[in-house]
């Protein structure tokens, strides 16, 4: 039973993690109820920063040339990547710590491929046959008669066929592989591959399966950006750590049920070092970054004010650069972002995420020539006119809480995992998608195989909702961000908000997956199956 008290009475549950946004104004998320563990975590603050070089993960080198399975008689790269266990330092004072990783150390493998150019990927599974983190056998897909130990990989944001996209009960288990097809029939961006296994992928990906991918083209090629050495990837991920330097994942009061909400890491890291430095010279950079944490938001800004201008989103490369000087972004958001370390030689500048500092910039006191460009425009990104959307889908965002206002879980349109589909596109037809979120939460909502265009979002009350079906306003409608106006596959679905996406179902029919980013929602039925259906299909 809702009532508009409980709405009210749930601010006394919010945390500190409060998210801004320029028009909508304040939203937070619920404090998990997370059990302190018996042996407190590490305080990373007892661990000095900035004494570790900032690791750039190794490409992956393919490892002969294979048949195309497309049956264009073309050879493309095949790889052969190990998921695997090892133990590395993630700081100079910390032990060493048991990671889950795509290769031979962390940060994984880092593929580079071109638009349109096809590659083989065998991932194999050569992980232990225990789980070293908690797993919860109550939820969905994750029970005491399955294997602890299970994996599939998602190439995320990927337009990939069905039977390569990494199906989350398409998992299989240690000394077993499957080999996927990545046509890479898209623009120039970074994606990047991660578990996605039933039940479990929060544990798997918070122990480190999970890695980059860059897709490069010809009119990426023709900007003159920085590249080579001065193009730096950069993951931003956030996790808690045992004192003997192993990685603590939160638990909830029942031994039955362990799943926590949310989880939030005390300690920063960015390509798997605790607040590590990169010597920079004085002169433009182009930095790749990933939200790559199970459910932090990052709100990214440099600690003496400076401008970044970013020149890409999730899909690609913005009309034009944008000037900020802060950027938000969702987990499982990416951002391709300039900073020109020129006016600063001999500076030493931190990437801060609000009061956290992520990573220092040491800017070198020499001057250097930069041949590299930002140029004025980038690549066009026409708007998709709504009119060519042949449906519109009301789907709202829920959340269940037991008597104490803790949460049990959320759902999308308030339909689990196990119902049938009911989101069912034609090939090649646009939909708009609204997403009507009704909980406290901001929920980045990814579907996979596509691109897509956001709206608009306007703010409603969810007790009128909720209550009588009705749907009042209490904003005016509120455009995009200017740092949304490129091809996005996340979005953040605000709290109280109705968030629109319009998106083109295509290049490929089939079983896919919609769901939140937030990995403890996704792993706890917040997710979906969708199909999309031949052309000529009836919608
Ligand atoms: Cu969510």
């Amino acid at each position: 039973m809702i009532t508009r008290r409980r709405f009210l009475g749930q601010s006394a549950l919010l945390t500190a993690g409060a998210y801004a946004h320029p028009n909508l104004g304040q939203t937070k998320q619920i404090r998990p109820h997370v059990v302190p563990p018996v042996i407190p975590n590490i305080d990373p603050d007892s661990l000095t920063a900035f004494v570790d070089p900032l690791p750039i993960p190794p490409v992956a080198r393919p490892v002969e040339r294979r048949a195309a399975p497309d049956g264009s008689g073309a050879h493309v790269p095949y790889y052969r990547v190990s998921m695997r266990a090892i133990s590395q330092k993630l700081h100079r004072d910390l032990p060493p710590t048991t990671l889950w990783c795509c290769g031979p150390s962390a940060p994984g493998l880092l593929f580079e491929t071109r638009g349109g150019e096809g590659q083989l990927i065998e991932w194999v599974n050569d992980l232990p046959a225990k789980h070293f983190l908690p797993i919860d056998h109550s939820l969905d897909g994750a029970g005491k008669n399955l294997p602890e130990v299970r994996g599939v990989v998602h190439l995320h944001g990927g337009r990939t066929p069905s039977a390569s996209d990494g199906y989350p009960e398409d998992w299989y288990v240690p000394g077993q592989s499957r080999t996927f097809y990545y046509p890479n029939r898209q623009d120039a961006t970074l994606l990047w591959y991660h578990d996605h296994a039933m039940g479990i992928n929060r544990l798997n990906i918070y122990a480190g399966l999970f890695g980059l991918y860059i897709i490069r083209d010809a009119v990426e090629d023709s900007l003159n950006l920085p590249s080579g050495k001065y193009e730096i990837p950069l993951i931003l991920m956030d996790r808690n750590f045992r004192p003997d330097g192993q990685l603590s994942y939160p638990v909830s009061a029942n031994p039955e049920r362990p799943w926590v909400p949310e989880v939030f890491g005390d300690a920063q890291l960015v390509n798997f070092r605790l607040r590590p430095y990169l010597d920079v010279e004085p002169r433009r950079y182009r930095f790749r970054i990933l939200n790559g944490a199970n459910g932090r938001f990052y709100f990214l800004s440099l600690s003496n004010g400076a401008e970044m201008h970013q020149i890409g989103t999730d899909q690609g490369l913005l009309p034009a650069p944008l000037a900020l000087k802060s950027l938000e972004l969702a987990p499982a958001e990416r951002a391709d972002v300039i900073i020109d370390f020129a006016p600063f030689r001999g500076a030493k500048i931190q990437l801060m995420s609000q009061p956290f500092q992520l990573l220092q910039f040491r800017v070198g006191s020499s001057p250097v020539s930069d041949p590299s460009s930002l140029p004025a425009a980038l690549r066009p990104v026409p708007r998709i006119p709504e009119s060519s959307a042949v449906r519109t889908r009301r789907l709202t965002l829920d959340e269940s809480l037991n008597m104490v206002a803790e949460s049990m879980g959320m759902l999308l349109n308030k339909t689990p995992w196990r119902a049938p589909i009911t989101e069912k596109p034609v090939l090649n037809t646009t939909e708009i998608w609204e997403l009507v979120n009704l909980t406290e939460d901001v929920h980045p909502i990814h579907v996979h195989l596509v691109r897509f265009q956001i709206l608009d979002r306007r703010r409603f009350d969810p007790f009128d909702y909720i209550t009588a079906g009705k749907l009042r306003f209490t904003t005016p409608v509120i455009p995009p961000e200017p740092s949304e106006l490129g091809w996005k596959d996340t979005i953040r679905a605000y709290s109280r908000t109705i968030t629109r996406i319009i998106i083109p179902f295509t290049p490929y029919a089939g079983r896919y997956v919609w769901h939140c980013h937030i990995l403890e929602h996704e792993d706890n039925e917040m997710m979906r199956p969708f199909e999309v259906l031949p052309v000529g299909s009836p919608g």
